[in-house]
């Protein structure tokens, strides 16, 4: 059975350009509800650890400095098919195949700076969340 838990972050080009109201608009609107929130900043080392699973990937090098570059919003939501139904909301990782309505159709620019991150499986919106969060943060 799909989890009801997922995790999120709301990236560097995002928050520069204000728009986490925005998107914890959408975000409310979209039947998921913030089961914790916080805004901080990765390192260059934990932005690292956070995208382990890209090191091989030829973008992980920009990818963690884009990442460590400036504050962002973490968040674990909660809705039924959680990780499933929040990666539809957000749309594709590259916004020109984003679908209309989707949080980077909307606000992402590029296929690096694309606004927010989703996780892709239970197993992992389970670890995400843990990295950023302690049992008393969660509501
Ligand atoms: P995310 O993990 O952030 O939710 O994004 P995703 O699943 O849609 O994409 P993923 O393949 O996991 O890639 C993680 C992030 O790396 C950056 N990226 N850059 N330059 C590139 O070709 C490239 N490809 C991916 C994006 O910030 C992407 O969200
Ligand atoms: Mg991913």
């Amino acid at each position: 059975m799909a989890g009801n838990k997922t995790f999120t972050m709301i990236k560097p080009d995002a928050v520069a350009e204000n728009h986490i109201g925005g998107i914890t608009k959408m975000i409310e609107e979209g039947g998921f509800r913030i089961v914790a929130m916080k805004k901080t900043r990765l390192s260059e080392e934990r932005a690292g650890k956070f995208y382990e699973v890209h090191k091989e990937r030829p973008f992980y090098g920009d990818l963690v400095k884009y990442m460590s570059s400036g504050p962002i919003v973490a968040m674990i939501l909660e809705k039924d098919n959680a990780v499933e139904d929040f990666r539809k909301l957000i749309g594709a990782t590259n916004p020109a195949q984003a679908e209309e309505g989707t949080i980077r159709k909307v606000y992402a620019k590029s296929i690096e700076a694309n606004a927010v991150h989703g996780s892709d499986s239970d197993e992992n919106a389970q670890i995400e969340g843990d990295f950023f969060f302690a049992a008393d943060e969660r509501f």
